[in-house]
């Protein structure tokens, strides 16, 4: 091995000792987290510290690159930064000691920064991000120790002046501080591999909360809907009525479920009230439940987009609870506030009106909600967009002025206030999926949360107008689907959609973006006849 070479070797041998260092930080501090301070796992606090400051465009580019995958995105990009800070720190304590322990230093801080400042963390938030810095760096001293013990007797020259690796005395003391470097950085390695994938695993199953959802029973609802004939149109392709839980669409910043115990959840109604009041789950459920379809809608819902679903939920009036409270006259918004500490700003009128049905949900589509969904108890608000009002495992009303507070997304390029943009969806044919010719139903969705849809129309390659037929809608707050049979010819062909609503309103035609308070514009598709 010339000079050259076996410095570079040296080199990859200090960053692989700097990735094992960096294993035993994060193992060390997944071990404590499990036995001290469940939420306070520093790579999830990191990562969930991403998300609240990554600029709201490459966010969006995150959910239409990897969609439902966007926060295992995340996971890998953070893991591929631990590597490459861990090796550098390797390479950095065998070049210039300290630094690499400096390094890992720093990684702690900031890794208790970001646990400590997660909200409804512990006390002890810190103790994980401390107790691995200390394991880290304590592996990253002993294996650089042993690295450069090695380096030395290799380097060392030899007796006979021979280069040392081939003789046989100095080749045997390098042999032996090879191995001595190897086995300790494969115990390190190994065992911080299996205690940090264990207490990983441990921590993310231990939470029972799963199983006591499961196990809950809620009790029957005292109204149900009465789903009319003709709700549900029979076209293969088309968006069934109710959208299945395992379907619906899901939008939040948690990067891991929050899993929130019925028995110790709390609901706490504050600020401008006349009497503070909290309430058990049981209390909240002994109000009474009743059956609302609602559908919900994401502001993130391109034209066309998916980020829309129908579900029949299980909840109580939120105006029902409000009351208790007794709101003040010159409050206007209620700021709730998720145990993951997002928060939504209402319009305190969304929430009181008598002719809306805002709910405070525990049962989607016949099950508890799921962890996912907000177990154990989320909003549900018709006709507001998802992030101004569906606030999931909600454990916080604080009735309060949109003067003086402001919600998760309001200081992050969207709208305080956020009413649902009508619009409509054609699901069937599929755009890039070619049809056969002949008669086939052209058919979708459509939807006006509060005001109901009048009326569907589709033109095909920019012919007149066409009225679709519609479902019987359920209630104005639900979306309908809707069809036209269309004798397709072989070609290609655009199909338009829009929907007039109620009131008589034409959907808005003109194209807007996401930002700040939801897309318009009408679906046109291609659709390719054969
Ligand atoms: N706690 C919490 N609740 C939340 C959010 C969130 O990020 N955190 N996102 C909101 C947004 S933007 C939408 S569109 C709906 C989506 O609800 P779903 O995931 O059940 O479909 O939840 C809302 N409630
Ligand atoms: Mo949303």
């Amino acid at each position: 091995m010339s000079k050259q070479n076996r410095r570079e070797a040296f080199i990859v041998f200090a960053a692989v000792a700097g990735v094992i260092s960096g294993v035993v930080f994060l193992a060390a501090a997944e071990l404590s987290a499990l036995l001290v301070a469940r939420d306070a796992s520093p790579l999830l606090a990191v990562g969930s510290f991403v998300i609240d400051i990554v600029p709201q465009p490459l966010k969006e580019f995150a959910i239409s690159t990897f969609g439902e995958f966007d926060k295992v995105a995340l996971l890998i990009g953070l893991g591929l930064a631990v590597v490459i800070a861990s090796a550098a720190a390797g390479i950095l304590q065998l070049l210039w000691p300290p630094v690499g322990m400096i390094v890992l230093g720093i990684a702690g801080a900031a890794s208790v920064a970001a646990t400590t400042t997660r909200a409804g963390v512990t006390p002890l938030a810190f103790l994980p991000s401390v107790i691995g810095a200390i394991a880290g760096i304590a592996a990253l001293v002993f294996l650089s120790r042993r690295l450069r013990a090695w380096q030395r007797s290799a380097t060392a020259p030899a007796a006979d002046g021979d280069s040392g690796d081939s003789t046989h005395g100095a080749g045997s003391a390098v042999a032996v501080d090879r191995r001595r470097f190897f086995a300790l950085a494969g115990i390190a390695g190994a065992s911080a591999l299996i205690v940090g994938v264990t207490s990983r695993v441990v921590s993310a199953t231990a939470s029972s909360v799963a199983a006591i959802r499961k196990g809950l029973r809620l009790p029957a609802a005292q109204t149900s809907v009465t789903i009319p004939d003709g709700a549900e149109l029979d076209i293969p392709g088309i968006s069934p009525l109710f959208t299945p839980n395992a379907d619906f669409y899901r939008v939040d910043t948690a990067l891991t479920v929050p899993t929130v115990d019925p028995a110790s959840w709390r609901l706490v109604i504050d600020g401008m009230v006349d009497q503070r009041i909290e309430l058990t789950f049981d209390e909240l459920v002994e109000m009474g439940l009743d059956e609302y379809a609602i559908t919900l809608t994401c502001v993130s819902n391109v034209v066309g987009g998916d980020l829309v679903g129908n579900a029949m939920w299980l909840g109580v009036p939120i105006r029902d609870v409000l009351r208790l409270a007794s709101p003040h006259a010159d409050a206007d918004m209620v700021l709730s506030r998720s145990v993951d500490g997002y928060t939504a700003s209402t319009p305190l009128s969304a929430l009181t009106d008598d002719g809306l049905d805002a709910i405070l949900a525990v049962g989607m589509n016949g099950q508890p909600l799921p962890l996912e969904h907000g177990f154990p108890v989320r909003m549900v608000v018709p006709g507001l967009y998802g992030y101004v009002s569906a606030t999931k495992w909600v454990t916080e009303l604080k009735v309060t002025t949109f003067e003086k507070d402001e919600a998760y997304w309001t200081p992050r390029g969207y709208s305080a206030e956020a009413p649902i943009k009508f619009s409509s969806r054609i699901d069937t044919p599929k755009i890039g999926k070619s049809v056969a010719a002949g008669r086939i139903p052209i058919a979708g969705v459509a939807w006006a949360q509060t005001v109901g849809i009048e009326a569907v129309e589709v033109s095909i390659d920019n012919g007149d107008w066409q009225r679709a037929t519609l479902s019987t809608p359920i209630n104005t707050d639900t979306w309908v689907q809707w069809f036209l049979e269309w004798d397709a010819e072989p070609g290609n062909h655009y199909v338009a959609v829009r929907a007039i609503n109620k009131n008589g309103e034409m959907q808005v035609e003109e194209a807007a973006p996401i930002a700040p308070d939801g897309s318009t514009g009408w679906q046109r598709s291609l659709i390719a006849v054969s």
